[in-house]
This record gives C-alpha cells, sequence and structure tokens, in this order.
C-alpha cells in the first residue's frame, strides 16, 4: 500500500494522506511492503531496530549485521551506547545501502512514556537522514519484536509521527515500512488505511 502526505508546514497543519497507486513527484511517498529489510535494494538507509550497545543481537539487528558484515559492529563501537529514543548514524558496508540509522525503541512494559520514546524514536531517524541529504529511508517496525510494543498501537504512532514531521522534511521524499509477516502487513496497512483522508 502507498499513500503520497502532502502539504503542511510542520505540526501536522494542513497536511493531507491520500492514497496512491503508483509512485509520485510530489510530497512524500510513504508505503508498507512485506520483506526482508537487509534486502532494500535502491534505498539510502535502513534503520535499525538496534540494542543499547549497538551490537548484533537478535532480530533486525541480528540481521543487519549478518548483512552488513564485521565492519559496521567496528564502527558501531565509537558511538555506544545509546538512549531510548535515540538515534545514529553509520556507513551500511555490506548491506545494499550507503547507510544505517540505528535506533534505540522504548522496550514495552518496562519503560516511562513508551509512546513518546517510540515517536522519538521515529523523529530522531528522520533527523539523521536529513542532515546527510539522504533522499529515501526503509523501516522496520521498531519495537514491535523482542521489545514487545503492541504492533497496532506502535504503526499508529509511526505513521502519525511521520505525517507530522512531513512538512519539515527537506530532503527525505521516500518512507517504507518492511514488515516481516503478513499479519503485521495487514495491521499497518489497516492503520494507514484509517489516515488516509477521503
Ligand atoms: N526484516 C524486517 N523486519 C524484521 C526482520 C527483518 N530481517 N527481523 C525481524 N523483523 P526486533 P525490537 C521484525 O526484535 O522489538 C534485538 O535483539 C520483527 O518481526 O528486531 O525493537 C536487538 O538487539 C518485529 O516486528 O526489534 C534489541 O535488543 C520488528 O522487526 C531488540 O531486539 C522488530 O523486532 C530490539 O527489539
Amino acid at each position: 500500500m502507498k499513500v503520497v502526505i502532502s502539504g503542511g508546514t510542520g505540526g501536522g497543519t494542513g497536511v493531507t494522506v491520500k492514497e496512491v497507486t503508483e509512485d509520485v513527484t510530489d510530497g512524500i511517498l510513504l508505503e508498507c511492503v512485506r520483506g526482508d529489510i537487509t534486502a532494500q535494494t535502491g534505498f539510502d538507509a535502513v534503520v535499525n531496530a538496534a540494542n543499547a550497545e549497538l551490537r548484533p543481537g537478535g532480530g533486525v539487528a541480528g540481521a543487519i549485521h549478518r548483512a552488513a558484515g564485521p565492519g559496521l559492529d567496528k564502527e558501531c563501537r565509537a558511538f555506544a551506547p545509546i538512549e531510548t529514543g535515540q538515534a545514529v548514524i553509520t556507513g551500511g558496508h555490506n548491506l545494499p545501502n550507503p547507510y544505517v540509522i540505528h535506533v534505540l525503541g522504548p522496550v514495552f512494559g518496562r519503560e516511562k512514556d513508551p509512546a513518546k520514546k517510540l515517536a522519538e524514536a521515529y523523529t530522531n531517524a528522520l533527523r539523521r537522514a536529513e542532515e546527510k541529504g539522504l533522499t529515501s529511508v526503509a523501516f522496520p517496525a521498531i519495537s514491535t519484536g523482542a521489545f514487545g510494543y503492541p504492533v497496532k498501537e506502535a504503526a499508529e504512532i509511526a505513521f502519525r509521527t511521520i505525517i507530522n514531521a512531513a512538512g519539515e522534511l527537506k530532503s527525505v521524499r521516500r518512507i517504507r515500512f518492511v514488515l516481516y509477516s503478513e499479519r503485521d502487513l495487514a495491521v499497518h496497512e489497516e492503520v494507514l488505511r484509517k489516515l488516509v483522508q477521503s
């Protein structure tokens, strides 16, 4: 599913979200696909659902480090540890992407203000992308695996945060959500469809 986010000057004012069937050149294209975050050819950066130490670990982090090779782990050491909601950017090493943006999402049920921290993780990831002038970023569903965030709630926070930030994005024009299961894709599409204004 693809939508285009247009208009707005930050803070979500005057923003419209419309479903589209083709890529568009106006506005920001936001799409959901089923797939593997390590196979996002053509995207400037993929986002890593990292741990505080920026070490390989399981899930997305394990897959990203396996595909990127040991050079990524080495580069990450200088940036660790990071705090919940923070984001740092490194090279992509052997991944098909020039950059990896590592974010630490909240552990659901263990941290205060998880919704705020999850929103910060998305906002900070987009900030790192903008600082490098990147045009395309692919995200996994941060915090919804080992960190236990309910998928529907996390999707609502992720999409609202991106729509609210859209007016301030200068270089980023394409945002993709890569969902690992059919079910997670269906939930994300349902949430996104509700945000589409008819
Ligand atoms: N591509 C896309 N999505 C994936 C992939 C993949 N290759 N693998 C898993 N997912 P998680 P978190 C989905 O656990 O909840 C790690 O051990 C997965 O189904 O990777 O933020 C780190 O070291 C889920 O929907 O991230 C941290 O300690 C989503 O990606 C901790 O887990 C996120 O799952 C981070 O936990």
